[in-house]
């Protein structure tokens, strides 16, 4: 039975997690707020407006509707500091092969990501021609751990859910696929990952003839 492949962006094709953490980080300062590792497993993969509304409660601090969307422009602004130097080369271990594998047993391949910064971070590591499908923040009502983004990509892959399998690193995104009748890949610990049926370093660790079973 064929498979689609759904990849997740944030951590598991570039390490930008870590660049949304470091952008939390100090506007969570700025509210007297050190934000732990891990809390910021919690944001993997929540909406922008959500993950401020999360720091927010960690802080016990509440914001004018004026300036909750100020300092969710000022993170966006420190995170795409960070990321405006990143390249081809910036993309996580094994993403290389991966990909080249993908292509050559010609498996659909769609990117959900939660992100509104997806089309520019694909662009800057150069895979951006590499999906037949992106589904980002800008399409989609219903953030991660609804199973809006993955039905999307799903759909607009052609294929029923049942044969997508979702390559996930945020708790939230894991959630989302097994809601969405997905089975996930964890790029994480299992601890993390709850609910993944495996769970692997990074992207070039995956077995791809164990699509065949
Ligand atoms: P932005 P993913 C998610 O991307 C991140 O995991 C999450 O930390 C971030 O808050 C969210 O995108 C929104 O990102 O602020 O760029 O719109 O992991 O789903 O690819
Ligand atoms: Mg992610």
């Amino acid at each position: 039975m064929m498979t689609a492949i759904i990849l997740d962006l944030d951590g598991v094709i570039c390490d930008t997690a870590h660049f949304h953490f470091l952008a939390w980080e100090r506007l969570a300062a700025e509210y007297g707020y050190a934000l732990t590792q891990e809390n910021n497993e919690k944001l993997k993969g929540v909406s922008r407006v959500d993950s401020l509304k999360f720091i927010l409660s960690l802080a016990n601090k509440s914001l004018s509707e004026a300036d909750f969307q100020a300092d969710l422009i000022r993170k966006n602004e420190w995170y795409l500091e960070l990321v405006q130097h990143m390249g081809p080369k910036d993309v996580l271990p094994g993403v290389p092969a991966f990909f080249e594998e993908v292509a050559s047993r010609r498996i659909p391949l769609a990117l959900g990501s939660a992100s509104k910064n997806a089309n520019m971070v694909l662009t800057r590591v150069g895979l951006i021609d590499a999906f037949d499908a992106i589904v980002d923040a800008g399409q989609i009502t219903h953030g991660k751990p609804h199973p809006e983004t993955f039905l999307t990509a799903a759909d607009m892959l052609g294929f029923p859910p049942s044969q997508c399998l979702v390559f996930e690193d945020s708790a939230a995104g894991v959630q989302a696929a097994l809601a969405g009748n997905m089975k996930a890949v964890g790029i994480g610990l299992q601890s993390d990952l709850p609910g993944a049926y495996i769970h692997l370093n990074n992207l070039g660790e995956f077995d791809f003839d164990s699509l065949e079973n």
